[in-house]
């Protein structure tokens, strides 16, 4: 008898890990863009992305806010104030010997902030903390999630305990595919105007540190009734800092004094 509740917990143990391992919680593993300085060019591609569902994002824009396990989300740091291009482009390939079919509608929001990182417990929205805080500020029952692709928004992991736990998500911005055609009537979203598969979008960016988080703008209802909840669909994003002019400017002017002063010597 023992024996048979052993192998029964052994079996629970491993049904939660499954649903968990299929559910990750927030994770910049492999996704981290690193520390960018927008007074210099420089472009950071990370390629073969995916993301769970074609409407996570979209999610987000509604009353009831969005799952985060249906977005990817990316980090990076800026040195000083600047410009930073944003590209995400749906994308093909084979991961192992699985077809990946491409993101058709990308969508990106960026805040100011970062999550929890291992060796600390990841974020997600199942957590005691980020379900007291999510009823507490929205009522039980009126959040899917804890994302909002419009808003600051907050999330908390199995080690949090009070609301000074969570990870706070500062909205900066966000750029999207297309038109209200795919991602709906939700107000305050500025679409690219053209449903091409691609979003680029350049954004004035404070020194700080930065989260990204990509997904579907496939809107679909309150519900995500009709919507692909299950499907893996990939995307390419690229950060690129922009200079000023005034700043190449001046290292050309820097440059020409160098010469100068050489052939001088010379
Ligand atoms: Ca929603
Ligand atoms: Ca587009």
């Amino acid at each position: 008898m023992k024996n048979i509740i052993k192998n029964s917990f052994g079996l629970l143990l491993c049904w939660l890990g499954l649903i968990s391992s299929g559910q990750s919680h927030i994770s910049y593993v492999a996704r981290d863009f690193g520390a960018l300085d927008p007074s210099i060019s420089q472009a950071v591609v990370l390629s073969s992305q995916t993301v769970t569902s074609d409407f996570g994002w979209a999610s987000g824009t509604d009353p009831n806010l969005g799952d985060s396990h249906k977005l990817r989300a990316f980090k990076f740091s800026l040195a000083n104030d600047g410009d930073v291009q944003i590209r995400v482009e749906g994308l093909s390939f084979v991961k192992g010997s699985v077809s990946i079919q491409a993101l058709l509608r990308p969508a990106f929001s960026i805040y100011q902030g970062w999550a929890h990182e291992s060796p600390a417990a990841l974020d997600h929205d199942a957590s005691a903390i980020s379900t007291l805080y999510n009823d507490t500020t929205y009522g039980a029952g009126n959040w899917q999630g804890s994302f909002r692709a419009l808003h600051d928004w907050k999330i908390g992991s199995d080690d949090g305990s009070t609301f000074a736990d969570l990870s706070s998500f500062a909205y900066v911005g966000h750029g999207a595919d297309g038109t209200a055609l795919n991602y709906g009537a939700e107000s305050g979203i500025f679409g690219d105007g053209n449903a091409d598969g691609m979003v680029v979008q350049t954004l004035r960016l404070s020194s700080g540190f930065y989260s990204l988080f990509i997904g579907g703008a496939q809107y679909y209802d309150l519900l995500n009734t009709g919507g692909d909840a299950t499907g893996s669909y990939g995307f390419s994003v690229t950060l690129t800092t922009i200079p000023e002019p005034s700043s190449l400017g001046l290292w050309g002017a820097g440059v020409a004094l160098l010469l100068m002063s050489r052939r001088k010597k010379i």
